[in-house]
């Protein structure tokens, strides 16, 4: 990615980050400004805000709804539910590094500004007067800290002030008395939040160079060269952050400059570089590289106006890999609504984590994109989530096992938040997010991550949904009070509601979930062993799961969204919760059920035609939809429109404002119109686009332990090469050729039609190619 300028607003600005300690670079000349955010500094410390009425109320909110009493529901639920008005504080950002560069007033010229995503290094480049300056920036996951280099190519070129603020809660840095060559900062984040520190050390190069304090700046006089460390910590992780920043600014100051930059990006490439992506478009090479000699703004901009560039897509989908890493790594905390990029104090929806889509859609790229570790801080997540879970299980709604709703936070609270009803009463946010861990478990097959980490959150998740679905009067198990996420229905009188009972997305969830446990007990029951009570549970499970409402369709042709056939208040609205049994769930599956595609189809362009998929993510949400429906045109219509209407110049998604799950939600979705490995099947090139009608991908993941190469051209496979990590049954299709043969060294494993499934079985560490048959 590159700029001809500096970035005059944030959403031009460009994010490093190590998982834990990010930047977002301006690029300034005369007055350089990175924002700066750790993952940690949350306002605030966690909150009990279960409301234990709730134990007296949900039997009476149930009665009401179903005597359709709509409104004397939701007035009860607000009072008796809702924890009004212990809402969860905001992510905050750490401060502002600013460098004033001296004798930089005026012209200057030659200017670049660039992020190198293959090995995360930011870069600025200009003249000024007689010399031409460098700069480069990285946030260093193996050493901690983000580092910051200037070079002249003159001796002594570089003179600069350099400080942190952090306005207008602390005045910024100070020197501490005992380091001529470091500043620090550090604060609390309200009086039962976090403490901080953010300390910058500088270390200069050159006969001349000089450092040291003066006020509350550094000042680096004459350096030929000059490397800046910063280290940040909080009272999440050390007792003593400023302690803990000064040690980790000792330790990666033994290394030069070159040293930190050498191990930075060997640690960074090595997941980077796992998966390659080329996306090209008829045989016209040369107007693809001539759009890649564009800044990336203009090339943005170029496709705004009708411009054809597969290369800005490939690349699209690496800076979704790229801020996965950037913003959550094993260790870190899970990415939030801006991953770990944000300027506000007051952002928008606090940057926390929102758990009815936003937070689940960040980790759709990463086990596929060959970044399984990236996923991990997710879990850690869910685990921190158990305790407030469990007794927010208790306390409100008397069950076993955990639940959360549609926010959580640092402190992994659960509770139902705030009064507005359109999102806060929905007991679903725990279950979908412990899907990730048997995802995760699905696409790599550990089975000591199974038994020892999926399948306990699973078996919780699951037992609190026994306990707490209740009947719906004609045999079947139903969630509520719930919602569908965000949206209201209009009841046959008139009347407006959003409580109700079973909604749609509810009951996939569900579904998906219980579905998950079963199979998990399947898998980590010993034989011979000690498994009663995982096999009563799963009969239990396999009851229940009888008995939940399936998927239906309403009389527009539509899934229906709640469990009666009510029209929606909002039909263009940006969830599209009923469609959870399409994509991230398989209820609803491209070949296997019919009708149910059908109605799927009906659903999303009943939502487009109302005005839909207006936000970043919820564009994103529809690119997965019609991959998993596997018409490649319509996914590529609408990540276009992600990239034209929803994207701004530094690629970051526009909600508006940022919010990174478009990112990630379109990366994903081009991964899923490449390959899809869900429902027990292997499918090459799904949904590819005519305007994509040749490239290349390596080292995609899928389910399966199984790792896919690709290569393609006019529109077809050329060939795809296989590999699995352990012995598993696979069926493959491969709808772009006519007939595909496959092959394991000199072996033909099993020739087959486009139209129809090749099964066979693959052996660990055996390549199998699968190629067209003429
Ligand atoms: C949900 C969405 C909004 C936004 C917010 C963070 O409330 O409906 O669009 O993404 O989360």
């Amino acid at each position: 990615m590159w700029y001809k300028a500096p970035a005059s607003t944030w959403e031009e600005a460009l994010p490093i980050g190590n998982g834990r300690l990010g930047g977002m670079i301006f690029g300034g000349v005369a007055k350089e400004t990175i924002m700066l955010n750790e993952d940690s500094l949350w306002h605030g410390g966690p909150i009990e805000g279960d409301n234990a009425e709730g134990l007296a109320y949900v039997p009476e909110i149930r009665k009401l709804l179903r005597e359709g009493k709509q409104r004397d529901a939701e007035h009860l639920a607000r009072m008796g539910l809702t924890s009004s008005p212990k809402y969860m504080h905001p992510y905050q950002p750490l401060g502002v590094l600013q460098l004033w560069m001296k004798e930089h007033e005026g012209e200057f010229g030659g200017y670049e500004r660039e992020l190198d995503i293959s090995e995360a290094v930011a870069r600025v480049r200009y003249a000024c007067g007689q010399s031409a300056y460098e700069r480069e920036y990285f946030s260093s996951a193996v050493d901690g800290v983000m580092a910051v280099r200037l070079q002249a190519d003159v001796p002594g070129g570089i003179t600069a002030a350099i400080h942190l603020m952090r306005r207008p809660f602390d005045e910024g840095s100070a020197g501490d008395g005992a380091h001529s060559d470091t500043v620090t900062m550090q604060g609390q984040c309200g009086p039962d939040g976090v403490r901080y520190a953010a300390a910058v050390r500088a270390m200069a190069e050159g006969e001349r160079a000089r450092v040291k304090v003066i006020g509350d700046f550094l000042s680096v006089e004459e350096a030929d060269a000059v490397t800046l460390l910063l280290a940040s910590g909080t009272s999440f992780r050390h007792d003593d952050p400023e302690k803990s920043c000064l040690e980790q600014l000792q330790a990666a100051g033994r290394y030069r400059y070159a040293e930190l930059k050498e191990r930075h990006v060997r640690d960074y490439s090595a997941y980077y570089d796992r998966v390659e992506l080329e996306l090209r478009g008829g045989d016209d090479e040369r107007a693809q590289s001539n759009a890649e000699e564009l800044p990336t703004d203009e090339r943005l901009r170029k496709l705004g106006e009708g411009g054809q560039d597969p290369g800005l897509f490939a690349l699209f989908y690496q800076f979704g890999r790229y801020l996965l890493l950037s913003c959550s790594r094993p260790g870190t905390l899970a990415a939030n609504l801006q991953g770990i990029w944000n300027a506000s104090f007051t952002p928008p929806w606090e940057s926390k984590y929102t758990i009815n889509i936003n937070t689940q859609m960040n980790y759709w790229p990463a086990e596929a994109g060959g970044l399984p570790e990236c996923h991990e801080p997710l879990f850690d997540l869910v685990d921190r989530m158990l305790e407030p879970g469990r007794r927010t299980a208790r306390s409100v709604y008397g069950c076993r096992g955990f639940v959360a709703h549609h926010n959580t936070n640092l402190w992994g609270n659960t509770h139902v938040e705030g009064v507005l009803l359109t999102c806060s009463i929905w007991p679903m946010g725990a279950a979908w997010l412990c899907l990730h861990l048997w995802d995760h478990y699905r696409f790599g097959l550990d089975d000591s991550f199974l038994r020892e980490r999926a399948y306990p959150l699973l078996k919780e998740a699951s037992l609190f949904f026994l306990d707490y679905m209740d009947s719906d009067g004609g045999g079947r198990l139903v969630t509520g009070p719930s919602l569908s996420p965000e949206n209201r229905f209009i009841l046959p009188n008139g009347e407006t509601g959003t409580l109700c009972m079973g909604p749609s997305m509810d009951s996939q969830i569900v579904h998906a979930l219980w579905s998950a446990c079963i199979e998990a007990a399947r898998i980590v029951a010993v034989p011979g062993g000690d498994g009663a009570d995982d096999a009563a549970l799963r009969r239990e499970l396999e009851a229940a799961l009888r008995k939940l409402p399936e998927p239906e369709i309403g009389k527009h042709g539509q899934i229906k969204e709640w469990l009666e056939d009510w029209e929606e208040a909002d039909p263009g609205h940006r969830h599209i919760s009923q469609l959870f049994a399409l994509h991230p769930g398989e209820q609803i599956h491209a070949r296997r059920t019919p009708e149910l595609v059908e109605a799927a189809r009906r659903t999303i362009g009943r939502r487009l035609a109302g005005g839909g998929g207006h936000t970043g993510w919820s564009r994103a949400w529809i690119v997965n939809f019609w991959a998993r429906l596997e018409e490649g045109g319509e996914a590529y219509g609408h990540l276009r429109r992600l990239l034209t209407h929803s994207t701004y110049p530094n690629l970051f998604d526009a909600h508006p404002p940022f919010q990174i799950d478009g990112n990630f939600g379109g990366a994903a979705g081009i991964s899923e119109m490449l390959l899809q490995s869900h429902g027990g099947e292997l499918v090459l090139l799904p949904a590819l686009p005519p305007e994509w009608s040749g490239g290349k991908a390596a080292g995609l993941r899928a389910r399966g332990a199984l790792t896919v190469d690709l290569e393609w051209g006019d529109g077809r496979l050329k060939e795809a090469r296989i590999s699995a990590k352990k012995r598993v049954d696979c069926r493959l299709r491969c709808r772009s050729v006519g007939a595909f043969v496959i092959t394991a060294g000199d072996l033909t494993i099993a020739e087959c039609t486009g139209t129809a499934m090749a099964e066979f079985q693959l052996e660990a560490g055996q390549t199998y190619r699968v190629n067209p048959i003429a």
